[in-house]
C-alpha cells in the first residue's frame, strides 16, 4: 500500500439521509477537494462550497472541512465533504474525486493509516470499530474507555515492569560469575510475582471486556420439558422456539441475540438432555453438550413441579460449577411461597415470576456492567496474547526457582514482552494488521 496514494470513501452508511459524507485522506486530498469545488480551502474552517463534475456541472453543494497533516484522524491531509445524503449524489462525488486522482479506500484503511502514523495504537483503532458496532450501552462505554487508552496504558505499565526486570537480569548476565548473587540481591522472585499478579488482574478485566464485545454466551440446559424454550421465548420477547408439552420438542440449538439491562447476550436454547435412542434426538443432545461446553453461563432448568430428580443430579455433576446457574422453572405449579430449595432461584414464564432475579444473576456474570467505570473493551486476540504472556511469566518464575539461570529467564521475559506488544501493535505482522482492519467498515 503506497502511503502517498490518496484514498476516498463514502463515510456515511448506505441509503438516504439528510447528510452524506465523502472522506479523503492523503497527500493529494487538498488538491482534489479544491479541484472539485473550484476554490481554495483553508484548514479547520467550515467552508460552504459547490461541487462540480468533470463537465463543470454542479453535482451538489455542501460543507468542506480540511484537516492539515498531522492534525487529522489519519495523520495525513484529510478532507471531509458533507453533501446531501442521497446514494446517487454521493456516488457522483466519489466518482469525481477518483477522477481527480483519489482511489477507493479499502475497509478500515483510514484507521489503518491512523495506526501507521502513530495517531492511535492497535487497541484504540480496534476500539473505534467496537464503538461503532457496540450492541449495548455497556459495550459502547467500554469501547470508549479503550479508545481513551485505558487498556493500552495498563499494557504499557506491565511492559515497563518487564523491561526493568530484563535490564537487571541482562546486566547480571554481563557479570557472569556474580550472576547468582546479583539476581538474589535485587529480589527478582518478588518482582516477577508482582508482575504476574498484575498481569493476571489485567487478563481478568480483558475477559470481561471480551464478553462485552462478543456478548455473554448463555446456554439453557435441562431435562426434556423443563421449560427451556419457554424461557428463550420470554427473554427474546417473541415465539422464537416451538413450545409443546411433548418431551423432546427442541432438537437443534436455537440462537438468539438479546440485550439484558444493556448487556449483549447470545442465548442458546438446546435439546433436553436425556438417554434417547432416537438418532435425531441423540444428535440434538450432542449439540446441546457442545453449546454447554462453550457457554460463559449455563442456566440449568429443573421443573419445580417435578422437583430435582436423580437424572438432574447426574447431569449437574457433569457441569462445571463456576458458570452454572441452577433455576427452578414453572414455579406457578407450586403452592404460593412454596420453595423446596430455600437457596434456589424460582421462575415462572407463565405467571411472570422471578424474572428480575434471573436477569440479575445472568448480568451479574459481567461483574460491573452498570457501575462499570473500569471495564474496557477487549477482543479475543488480546485475551490470547495476555494468556501467552502470563504463561511466559510463570515459566520465568518456575525456571528461576529451578535453575537460577538468568539467561532462560531473560528469554521468557522477552517473549512475554513480545506478546504484550502484539496487543498494542508495536510488534505486529502485516498479516495480523490485514485481518484486523479488513473487518472494519469502509470509510472508517
Ligand atoms: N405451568 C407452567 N408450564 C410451563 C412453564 N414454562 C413452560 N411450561 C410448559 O412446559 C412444557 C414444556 O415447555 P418447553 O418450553 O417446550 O420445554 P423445553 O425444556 O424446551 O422442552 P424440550 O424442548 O422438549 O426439551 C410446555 O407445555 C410449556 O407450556 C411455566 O412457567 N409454567
Ligand atoms: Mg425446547
Amino acid at each position: 500500500m503506497p502511503a502517498h496514494e490518496t484514498i476516498a470513501a463514502i463515510a456515511t452508511p448506505p441509503g438516504t439521509g439528510g447528510i452524506g459524507i465523502v472522506r479523503l485522506s492523503g497527500s493529494r486530498a487538498l488538491a482534489i477537494a479544491e479541484a472539485l469545488s473550484h476554490s481554495s480551502l483553508v484548514p479547520v474552517k467550515i467552508q460552504f462550497r459547490r461541487f462540480f463534475d468533470a463537465g463543470e456541472q454542479v453535482i451538489d453543494h455542501g460543507l468542506c472541512l480540511f484537516f492539515k497533516a498531522p492534525h487529522s484522524f489519519s495523520g495525513e491531509d484529510c478532507v471531509e465533504i458533507q453533501a446531501h445524503g442521497g446514494p446517487i449524489v454521493l456516488d457522483m462525488l466519489l466518482e469525481r474525486v477518483c477522477g481527480l486522482g483519489a482511489r477507493l479506500a479499502r475497509a478500515g484503511e483510514f484507521s489503518e493509516r491512523a495506526f501507521l502514523n502513530g495517531k492511535v495504537d492497535l487497541t484504540q483503532a480496534e476500539a473505534i470499530a467496537d464503538l461503532i458496532e457496540s450492541g449495548s450501552r455497556a459495550a459502547s462505554r467500554a469501547a470508549m474507555r479503550s479508545l481513551e487508552g485505558r487498556f493500552s496504558q495498563q499494557v504499557h505499565d506491565l511492559d515497563d515492569d518487564i523491561v526493568n526486570l530484563r535490564t537487571y537480569i541482562e546486566a547480571a548476565l554481563d557479570f557472569a560469575e556474580e550472576e547468582i548473587d546479583f539476581l538474589n540481591d535485587i529480589d527478582i522472585g518478588r518482582r516477577l510475582d508482582e508482575a504476574t499478579v498484575k498481569l493476571q488482574a489485567l487478563l481478568e478485566q480483558a475477559e470481561q471486556g471480551r464478553t462485552l464485545q462478543e456478548g455473554l454466551s448463555v446456554s439453557l440446559a435441562g431435562l426434556p420439558n423443563a421449560g427451556k424454550s419457554s424461557l428463550l421465548n420470554y427473554l427474546a420477547g417473541y415465539e422464537a422456539a416451538i413450545v409443546t408439552e411433548i418431551a423432546g420438542t427442541t432438537r437443534d440449538v436455537l440462537r438468539e441475540h438479546i440485550s439484558l439491562r444493556g448487556v449483549p447476550i447470545r442465548i442458546n436454547d438446546t435439546a433436553g438432555l436425556s438417554e434417547s435412542q432416537n438418532p435425531v434426538e441423540r444428535e440434538g443432545i450432542r449439540r446441546a453438550w457442545e453449546s454447554i461446553g462453550q457457554a460463559d453461563v449455563v442456566i440449568y432448568l429443573v421443573d419445580a413441579g417435578k422437583g430435582m430428580t436423580g437424572e438432574d443430579r447426574r447431569i449437574l455433576d457433569d457441569l462445571a460449577a463456576a458458570n452454572l446457574q441452577l433455576v427452578y422453572s414453572k414455579s406457578d405449579l407450586l403452592a404460593e411461597s412454596e420453595a423446596p430449595d430455600p437457596a434456589g432461584l424460582y421462575i415462572s414464564t407463565r405467571a411472570d415470576r422471578g424474572m428480575d432475579k434471573l436477569v440479575d444473576s445472568i448480568t451479574g456474570h459481567i461483574s460491573d456492567y452498570n457501575q462499570d467505570n473500569h471495564t474496557f473493551m477487549a477482543r479475543r486476540r488480546h485475551v490470547d496474547a495476555l494468556q501467552r504472556a502470563l504463561e511466559c511469566l510463570r515459566q520465568a518464575a518456575h525456571g528461576f526457582e529451578q535453575s537460577r539461570s538468568g539467561e532462560l529467564m531473560a528469554e521468557d521475559l522477552r517473549q512475554a514482552q513480545h506478546d504484550l506488544n502484539e496487543i498494542t501493535g508495536e510488534f505486529s505482522s502485516d498479516d495480523l494488521l490485514g485481518r484486523i482492519f479488513s473487518s472494519f467498515c469502509i470509510g472508517k
